[in-house]
């Protein structure tokens, strides 16, 4: 019987799917943390009620309850849920860090050795991580409590920062804020890392929940659903990338993170779409995910997978954070580890001794390179300079320079890597171009990926920044096609001084393999895309809130600004996690086709509003009342 002997012997080989101990998600324990849920009927009646859906009036609050104002919840109202939630340092009303270098504010704590402290950790990320409510984008929160440092005004007020925050524990801590904030209608935020780079960790006004501390990560050995079969964790929504990757490569397997590793990979990484050093290999964070727990607006506890709640399944990756509901895990996809290859290029005008026609010539022939180096799994990371140590405005001597840090052959020796970028290293030498390179190779990836990416420095965006970005499809880095054109836009923002940032990866469909019958929510345009490129543009720091609006709509969308690159990429769109809070037609740019439909699922599970992040799904029913009208947090929210 040749069939039974065939079969057998895949068996002998461990190759058939479903022979060794697999798992799926029916199969896979909740964490201890998430066995701890309220039961609605012990909660009946009190602040933290249940959304029962029996509720007959139709007729929603125009604004969120606002501090100072009648209908923000009395003193004794947050009491009731300090004590529901049953233990010590659960609900915090946290001052600003920063708060400790003003003397004679509210906060009465002034401290000139906290504040030294404060201050020279700034720009670091020690202040904000570990910090309730500090973000890494302070500039959309406002401004209003800084330490004292250049561009820094008087007081400290707590403006776009949350007013309480619920240190979230258990799911039960969960359920309770959401339901709390729901009966209160009170704004409800979300802080994982803080990250948000449009400051939709942040909201005037609000009770946020703080999921930091929710850091289990679990193996849960071989799982295996339809479309997926291997190695998968089971991760907390606290877990940072730095976390899961050093899980993941004790186990000599890799996982699918960004290439900073404190972002959180459960949170607007994993929701929001998340590109990675194997997004060309593996596809997008959003495509690692093989179910998942969340507590949606009527404050259950759900499981979201190919086989529950599958709108929700599919919304929630891709379709962004702060939208559907609060996630407390994901299980997700792992990988057999590797050998890796990195490499790292930089030329430049003044470095390389060149034209700045030639120059451009090279920075050309490295993007039309980029269909054929993500076809053979490269992934990477470069910088466009447009003048060392002056990025500020334009400059009529530019000397731009480009530096590709770096490339990652993930599954590549040395000699592979080499012989893959080869003909692109033979097109520079014959425009005459020199480069600095250097080249390693490491036994697995995690080494790999701490050589080139330092434990993150990053941790606080200058303030007098913004930014855009844009996704570009195959069609405009071909030469037969769209690279001129594309180049021109470049060029153009490049002279007025505008820094580049951008990624080199093909997360198509195939690479990405979304369980699910309809994949997920991840912008359509990443499916097509060769790089997410992001430009940042610098404004003077004594420019008045006008001026500031002015430069940062001529920015994105100016004949000048992000409008060029809109150009040369029809079709394509916009990074929502690394965007502009004033892209124009954020829902096609953010989520193009698939926008209609996570609108309706949104309005199903949150049909009163409960969950708002600016640029998100529905944000166009809400608006911010900032203070200057500036694209910040610190206002109250109310429909339109
Ligand atoms: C220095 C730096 C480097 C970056 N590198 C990369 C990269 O390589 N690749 C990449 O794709 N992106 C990258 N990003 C962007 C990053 O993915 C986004 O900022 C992302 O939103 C961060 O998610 P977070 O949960 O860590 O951050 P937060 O700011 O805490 O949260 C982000 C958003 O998700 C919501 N959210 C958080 N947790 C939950 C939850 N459990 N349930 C529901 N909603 C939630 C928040 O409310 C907020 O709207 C980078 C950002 C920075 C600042
Ligand atoms: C998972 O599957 C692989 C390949 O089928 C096998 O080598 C490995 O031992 C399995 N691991 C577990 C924990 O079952
Ligand atoms: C219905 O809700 C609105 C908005 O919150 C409120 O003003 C009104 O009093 C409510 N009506 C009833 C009958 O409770
Ligand atoms: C409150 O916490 C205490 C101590 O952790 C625990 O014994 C008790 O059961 C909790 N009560 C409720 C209602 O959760
Ligand atoms: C948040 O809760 C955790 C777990 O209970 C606790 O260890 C931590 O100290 C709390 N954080 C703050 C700032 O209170
Ligand atoms: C803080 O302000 C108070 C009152 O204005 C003043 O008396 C005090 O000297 C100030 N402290 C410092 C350290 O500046
Ligand atoms: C600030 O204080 C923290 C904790 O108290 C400490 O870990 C850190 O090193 C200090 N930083 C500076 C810059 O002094
Ligand atoms: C998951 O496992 C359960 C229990 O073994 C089984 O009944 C179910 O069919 C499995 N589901 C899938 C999608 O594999
Ligand atoms: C290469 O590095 C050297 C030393 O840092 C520097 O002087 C030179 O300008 C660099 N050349 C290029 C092309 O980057
Ligand atoms: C730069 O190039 C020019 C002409 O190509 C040459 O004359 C000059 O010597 C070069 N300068 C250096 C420092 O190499
Ligand atoms: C990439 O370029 C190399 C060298 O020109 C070529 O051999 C290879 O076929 C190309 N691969 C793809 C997928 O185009
Ligand atoms: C792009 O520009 C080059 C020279 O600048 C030209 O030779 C080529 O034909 C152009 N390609 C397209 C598709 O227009
Ligand atoms: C106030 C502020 O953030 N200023 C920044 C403006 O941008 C430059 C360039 O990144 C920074 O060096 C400043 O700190």
């Amino acid at each position: 019987m040749p069939s039974l002997l065939l079969s057998l012997s895949l068996l002998a080989l461990g190759a058939a799917p479903g022979f060794c101990i697999t798992t799926n998600n029916t199969e896979v324990d909740l964490f201890d943390f998430e066995k701890q849920q309220f039961d609605p009927a012990t909660v009946a009646g009190t602040a933290i009620h249940f959304d029962d859906g029996t509720s007959t009036n139709t007729t929603l609050p125009t604004c969120k309850a606002f501090p100072g104002h009648l209908d923000w919840p009395k003193d004794d109202v947050w009491h009731e849920l300090a004590t529901l939630l049953n233990g010590t340092n659960v609900l915090l009303k946290p001052a600003p860090a920063s708060s400790v270098c003003h003397n004679g504010t509210a906060y009465n704590n002034y401290d000139a050795a906290a504040c030294a402290n404060i201050t020279e950790g700034w720009a670091t990320e020690f202040v904000r991580m570990d910090h309730p409510i500090e973000p890494v984008s302070p500039l959309f929160e406002g401004l209003t409590c800084l330490p004292p440092t250049p561009g820094a005004s008087g007081g400290c007020t707590q403006g776009g920062y949350p007013v309480y925050v619920v240190n979230v524990s258990t799911a039960a801590h969960v359920q309770a804020a959401v339901n709390f904030a729901r009966n209160q209608n009170v704004r409800l935020v979300i802080k994982n890392t803080g990250h948000d780079l449009s400051g939709k960790s942040l909201g005037a006004g609000s009770l946020s929940i703080w999921t930091h501390g929710l850091n289990n990560i679990e193996y849960v050995g071989n799982y295996s659903v339809e479309g997926y079969s291997g190695p998968a964790f089971k991760v907390g929504a606290g877990v940072q990338a730095k976390d899961i990757l050093k899980a993941a490569a004790d186990r000599k397997l890799m996982v699918v993170t960004g290439i900073c590793d404190s972002v959180g990979i459960p949170g607007g990484y994993s929701q929001g779409g998340g590109h990675s050093p194997l997004s060309s290999q593996r596809g997008m964070g959003a495509d690692q995910v093989l179910s998942l727990q969340v507590v949606t607006a009527d404050g259950q506890f759900r499981t979201a997978s190919p086989t529950e709640n599958t709108d929700l399944f599919w919304a929630i990756r891709g379709g962004g954070g702060s939208t559907f509901g609060v996630v407390t895990s994901m299980i997700i996809k792992a990988f057999p580890d590797s050998t890796t290859a990195v490499a790292t290029f930089d030329w430049g005008v003044r470095e390389s001794n060149i034209s700045l026609d030639t120059y451009w010539h090279g920075t050309a022939s490295y993007f039309a390179h980029f269909a054929n180096f993500t076809s053979q799994g490269l992934s990477g990371q470069f910088f466009l300079y447009p003048q060392e140590g002056r990025p500020q405005g334009a400059d009529p001597d530019a000397k731009p320079r480009t530096s590709v840090a770096p490339l990652f052959g993930v599954g590549k020796t040395l000699p592979q890597l080499k012989a893959a970028v080869q003909p692109w290293l033979d097109e520079m030498q014959s425009l005459g171009i020199q480069m600095n390179t250097t080249w390693a190779e490491f036994p697995s990836f995690y080494p790999a990926y701490y050589s080139q990416l330092a434990p993150t420095s990053l941790g606080v965006m200058p303030y007098n920044m913004t930014y855009g970005s844009r996704l570009i499809p195959r069609a405009s880095f071909d030469r037969a096609t769209g690279l001129n054109a594309t180049m021109a836009a470049f060029r153009v923002l490049a002279d007025q001084g505008h820094m580049f940032n951008g990624f080199q990866l093909a997360p198509t469909l195939e690479t990405g393999e979304p369980v699910g019958t309809d994949g997920n929510a991840v912008l359509p345009a990443w499916r097509d895309a060769l790089s997410h490129t992001i430009v940042f543009a610098l404004w003077p720091e004594d420019y008045s809130p006008a001026q500031q609006m002015a430069f940062r709509r001529d920015f994105a969308t100016g004949s000048r600004g992000m409008e060029l690159l809109r150009d040369a990429t029809p079709g394509s769109g916009s990074y929502m996690s690394e965007s502009d809070r004033l892209e124009p037609n954020f829902q096609e740019a953010f989520f193009g086709k698939n926008y209609a439909r996570l609108l309706t699922i949104k309005q199903k599970y949150d049909p009163h509003g409960v969950f708002f992040a600016s640029t998100g799904v529905g944000s166009e029913f809400w608006k911010v009342h900032s203070v200057d009208d500036l694209p910040t947090e610190n206002g109250q929210l109310c429909r339109v």
